[in-house]
């Protein structure tokens, strides 16, 4: 199949499953363009079946704001003529389903099919704007088909956007080649001292990501098991985290890394995952955790029940407990045996219900079915 992928090519959740299913589909022999206004992330290499196109944000010198959408929707309307597109697959409602339907008006009868997946902050947040929320559900009615990441999402769109075509979850996917436990960073003590237990959070450090409790966390856990918190990411709360490690007297011990590409060998290090967030309508992070056997701590709201099993693969606590998950972090951390449990419990779910091969098929199953009821 020809397939062109829109995606934010930010480092982030939905840039990043994007880019891994072009990598995926690429493998099985599709050609895949990926429309983006920048070189995605995890696609700077060289790929057999990929050609990446930039979107030309012209008219730099006659508009104040340069319309994003409409280079957008031009971009995808000449990558199908060239590439003999047979469907768009874009990432987000918001703008790309809006872009990707504009491309297909003026492509006329012979333009590609379009499907749409959700990724949450795309429904969950810009839902909440009541003027954001007519556009998203128009963008979302007129795909051929909806994918959403989470039944959860699935179940948010339908109620709060009050969008009234059925919507699949197909839910995000990780390849448990690259993200396993024997690809660990070998040299700990690059990062901490010897016998130091890891604990890991990588985010966007978005206020909703809750990054200060993670420090507050870990300044409790600290208290009775040595360990070091590494931190991925960069964002809007980073020099807040900052702040709060040194006042609580743990700056030391809190390793910044900056944004990582490829975060496979530092999740594989990790003795517990931290993901305390307000809402998730997946949690890519935790689910890069669960294949590197890493147990998982965090909250029982929006997706992440759906991936993490409380009691089995890790924990899961209400928004803001920060003593619960500091209880159950520690608790972990001094108990070797229930920590390798629930890492392999997790490992486990992740390769049966969230391995790539399975869920690329599915897609695949997806595009055919689409394909063939035009
Ligand atoms: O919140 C982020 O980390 C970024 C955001 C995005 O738009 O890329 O992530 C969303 O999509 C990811 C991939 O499907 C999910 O794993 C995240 O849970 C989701 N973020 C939120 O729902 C807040």
């Amino acid at each position: 199949m020809n397939i062109g992928i829109a995606l934010y090519p930010t480092v982030g959740g939905s840039g990043g499953v994007a880019a891994e299913l072009a990598k995926h589909l690429a493998r099985r022999g599709h050609s895949v363009h990926v429309v983006s206004y920048r070189l995605p992330f995890r696609l700077a290499d060289f790929h057999e079946n990929i050609r990446t196109h930039e979107v030309d944000l012209a008219g730099r010198a006659l508009f104040e704001h340069p319309p994003h959408e409409l280079a957008l929707a031009a971009k995808l309307c000449e990558v199908a003529r060239e590439a003999s597109l047979d469907l768009f697959h874009v990432h987000y409602a918001m703008p790309h389903a809006i872009a990707a339907h504009l491309a297909r008006e003026m492509l006329g009868p012979k333009a590609p099919r379009l499907v749409t997946t959700l990724h949450g902050t795309d429904t969950t947040l810009v839902g909440e704007d009541a003027s954001f929320a007519e556009i998203t559900r128009f963008g979302i009615e007129r795909s051929d088909a909806v994918t959403a990441v989470s039944e959860f999402l699935r179940r948010e769109t339908l109620e709060e956007l009050g969008v009234t075509r059925p919507i699949e979850v197909v839910p995000n996917f990780v390849d448990t080649g690259a993200y396993c436990p024997t690809r660990a960073y070998k040299d700990e003590t690059a990062f901490c001292s010897p016998g130091d237990r890891l604990l890991l959070h990588a985010s966007n450090f978005q206020p909703g990501k809750r990054v200060l409790d993670v420090i507050r966390i870990f300044e409790r856990v600290q208290r009775e098991v040595p360990s070091t918190l590494l931190l991925v990411g960069e964002g809007p709360e980073r020099s807040a985290a900052r702040a709060l490690a040194r006042r609580l007297g743990v700056a030391d011990r809190v390793r910044f890394l900056g944004q990582q590409d490829d975060t496979s060998e530092i999740a594989g290090m990790a003795d517990v995952f931290l993901i305390p967030s307000e809402i998730e309508s997946f949690g890519q992070s935790a689910l890069e955790a669960m294949a590197c056997a890493v147990p998982v701590v965090g909250t029982d709201q929006g997706g992440l029940p759906e991936l993490v099993k409380h009691a089995e693969t890790g924990y899961l606590l209400p928004v803001g407990d920060v003593e619960g998950m500091a209880a159950r972090v520690a608790e972990i951390l001094k108990d070797d045996e229930r920590r390798r449990e629930l890492g392999e419990a997790g490992r486990r779910r992740a390769a049966a219900l969230f391995g790539a091969d399975r869920v690329v098929s599915r897609y695949e199953r997806l595009y055919e079915r689409v394909l063939s009821a035009s």
